[in-house]
């Protein structure tokens, strides 16, 4: 049993698929690559089940599952869960810069500004460590970018992210802010450290992941996106070493480059620093 609080798949799900739907994406996808991509993924498909032999029944439990994962809003959370890293990791395999991570489905855009040194909105009693987290961003030379922007997000200590409260009333911009590099491309963060975080588990999700004997834990993560002028957007995601579940994300996002090592400073807060290097954008096939 968990001691922390969760939101419900119901409260934070429905959140996440309203504001995923209030943007509406294309892509230009040609008909011979669509054409190319659904007739693997059925043939792969068909082959899982002929290998498996799955039943009737099984069958159904699927398409009930499907349609109540739909209904109950959840998959912003299943997709980013569960297929997203594999989409990430693919994408990023062509660039040179720092490594990213998926996004997951709490990210919002414009969030308030702080300059390029402050400290996270937080509520006056904000649970969790101190925190700092500063860092250059540089371009493939190693020339520090003025007016980068660094996007942060995270979950509070209790694993609730804001607009995605379910009702609980976080202010809305909490531990949300966009950040802008100085001359020499530096940020400075203060903010507190988040908890390990189990992703909402009371509905269909949850039944999936109790179906394979797994768990819902995430480890505490800073989610972030970081780019300039001219260079291609990182989306990325930042862990604490040691912590609990780094070695077993139930989202698969995880990568050695993305663990943090925070020490304390002289004034015995916990610090660490962590640079950004950008590519160019580019005609490269994946752009994020
Ligand atoms: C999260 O906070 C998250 O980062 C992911 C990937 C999925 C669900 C909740
Ligand atoms: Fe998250």
């Amino acid at each position: 049993m968990s001691t922390i609080a969760v939101p419900s798949a119901a409260g934070s799900g429905s959140a996440a698929t309203d504001k995923f739907k209030g943007n509406r994406f294309t892509s230009d996808t040609s008909q011979e690559r669509a054409a190319a991509i659904y007739k693997d993924v059925l043939t792969k498909l068909s082959e899982v089940i002929y290998e498996h032999e799955v039943t009737y029944d099984e069958y159904r439990v699927l398409k009930q599952w499907l349609i109540e994962v739909g209904e109950g809003g959840e998959w912003p959370l299943w997709l980013d869960v569960f297929l997203e890293h594999f989409i990430e990791d693919s994408n990023s395999r062509i660039f040179s810069g720092t490594k990213g991570s998926i996004e997951g489905p709490y990210y919002v855009p414009d969030a308030p500004n702080l300059g390029s040194k402050g400290v996270m909105p937080m509520r006056e009693d904000e649970k969790g460590t101190q925190f700092i987290f500063r860092g250059q961003v540089r371009d493939l030379d190693g020339k520090g970018i003025e007016g980068a922007t660094v996007e942060l997000w995270h979950a509070d200590s209790d694993g609730y992210y804001s607009q995605f409260d379910d009702g609980l009333g976080i202010p809305t911009w909490n531990l949300r802010a966009t950040f802008s590099t100085d001359a020499e491309g530096h940020f400075h963060i203060t903010t507190v450290q988040p908890a390990p975080y189990q992703i909402p588990h009371d509905g269909p999700t949850g039944e999936f992941i109790a179906s394979y004997g797994g768990h819902p834990w995430r480890p505490a993560h800073l989610h972030l996106k970081v780019t300039a002028p001219g260079k291609r957007l990182i989306t990325t995601q930042l862990y604490f070493e040691g912590g609990q579940w780094v070695d077993d994300d139930v989202a698969g996002a995880v990568k050695p480059e993305l663990v943090l090592h925070p020490e304390p400073n002289a004034d015995g807060i916990d610090e660490v620093e962590y640079d950004f290097v950008l590519d160019p954008v580019s005609e490269k096939r994946y752009v994020a």
